[in-house]
């Protein structure tokens, strides 16, 4: 049988180098967009690169979302059967900085490859993916958020993804592409970016029990999100493709947690008992406690986590929590919602990051 041919745009991220794996792990041919940097940026997908097993395989190609022709050039090239588009500006908090950029590469984006796939006459060859978002969801207007929830985005980063959400609906049913969408909670991994708050924890934590840092900083302790493991969100990303009818799906655990638990977790891991005290602004963790077999270098009364008005945003998604009940009858999702078993990977992960960068110095 013919192998089948995947074009993954933003592999070089978190999402796409799981994916990647995944696709290759399913005998797919596998093509990639990287964008043109002077630093390195395809840590993630390096040892999928230079493992000789994908050498005929695994193709990446420089280029960029904003770049209309450079996209239609290469989906003209590889002609592929699946197109997952990943690639986006996807900091929120940076999208307030950046709107016109997010809103170029996030929204336009998604247009730039469903007119490619028009324009060359790919219609019935080329399934389309499109990474939307429950930041969509944004002042929620239903206690849990399901395919049927209003949207209400709160952010350059969300007004952008809802766009390319609508484009991608509209061109599925203006022109019959297999065009859907995938609104993909919170999903967090040991390749999560390091400013998004799931890794910035778990990295700064770690970092403080080392003795290599002393306090974390950060905005909004009272966030609440619902968390999954992004390469559990990667085989969810390729189902939605393998289904006779194009359709959009919410994905999600179920489960909702305060980024104040998130770090209470992390401390714990590590043996520390922190309490919160103060209010707003000044509110802080002090350590409690330590279990000495963990070999920890923080002192008792110690305050290792502030406030920062720096991390609050000029509006914030407080709350979120999925309905993924559709998933779960269509794609067979089983929503893994033991946190614990993800802060654990990560944490274990970070430390061994940490350890070693110390080492090659
Ligand atoms: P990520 O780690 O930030 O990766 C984003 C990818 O897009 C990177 O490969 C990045 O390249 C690339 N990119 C950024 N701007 C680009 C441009 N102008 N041209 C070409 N490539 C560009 O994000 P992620 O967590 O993997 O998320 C994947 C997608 O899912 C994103 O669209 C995100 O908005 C969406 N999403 C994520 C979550 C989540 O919780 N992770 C939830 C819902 C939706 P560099 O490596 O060079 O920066
Ligand atoms: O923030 C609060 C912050 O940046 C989570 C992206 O993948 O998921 C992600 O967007 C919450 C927010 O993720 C800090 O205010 C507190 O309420 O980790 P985050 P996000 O904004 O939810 C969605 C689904 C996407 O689609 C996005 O692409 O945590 N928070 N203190 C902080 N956030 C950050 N980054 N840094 C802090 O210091």
């Amino acid at each position: 049988m013919k192998k089948k041919i995947a074009f993954i745009t933003g592999i070089t991220g978190q999402d796409g180098s799981y994916l990647a794996e995944l696709l290759l792990d399913k005998n797919y041919i596998v093509h990639g967009m990287k964008r043109k940097s002077s630093s390195f940026n395809t840590q993630r997908i390096d040892h999928i690169y230079e493992n000789k097993k994908y050498k005929n395989r695994f193709f990446l190609h420089y280029g960029d979302m904003s770049d209309s022709l450079r996209v239609l050039n290469l989906i003209n090239s590889i002609k592929p059967h699946e197109i997952y588009n990943l690639a986006a500006q996807s900091h929120v908090a940076t999208s307030f900085e950046i709107p016109e950029y997010t809103s170029d590469v996030n929204a336009l984006g998604a247009l730039r490859i469903l007119e490619a796939i028009r324009r060359l006459k790919l219609i019935k060859k080329t399934r389309f993916y499109q990474a939307s978002s429950s930041e969509l969801f944004g002042e929620i207007q239903h206690k849990s958020q399901s395919e049927k929830t209003p949207f209400y985005p709160l952010s350059p980063y969300a007004v952008s993804k809802l766009y390319a959400y609508w484009i991608t609906k509209n061109y599925r049913e203006s022109f019959n592409i297999f065009a859907c969408n995938g609104i993909l909670f919170n999903h967090e991994s040991p390749r999560r970016g390091e400013t998004f708050v799931t890794r910035k924890i778990t990295l700064a934590i770690n970092k403080i029990a080392l003795g290599l840092e002393k306090c974390l900083y950060l905005g909004n302790l009272y966030s609440l999100r619902d968390w999954g493991h992004a390469r559990d969100y990667a085989l969810m990303q390729w189902k939605i493709l393998q289904q006779n009818k194009a359709e959009d799906f919410v994905v999600a655990t179920g489960k909702q947690y305060s980024v104040k638990y998130f770090v209470e977790r992390c401390c714990k891991f590590l043996g520390i008992k922190i309490k919160w005290i103060g209010k707003g602004i000044k509110e802080r963790a002090v350590v409690v406690e330590i279990d000495n077999t963990k070999k920890v270098k923080v002192r008792k009364n110690s305050t290792i986590v502030r406030v920062s008005e720096q991390y609050f945003r000029p509006l914030d998604v407080r709350n979120l929590i999925g309905n993924s009940k559709k998933a779960q009858r269509k794609l067979g999702w089983k929503p893994n919602k033991n946190l614990g078993n993800l802060i654990k990977e990560m944490m274990i992960s970070d430390r061994k990051e940490i350890l070693n960068s110390i080492k090659k110095y």
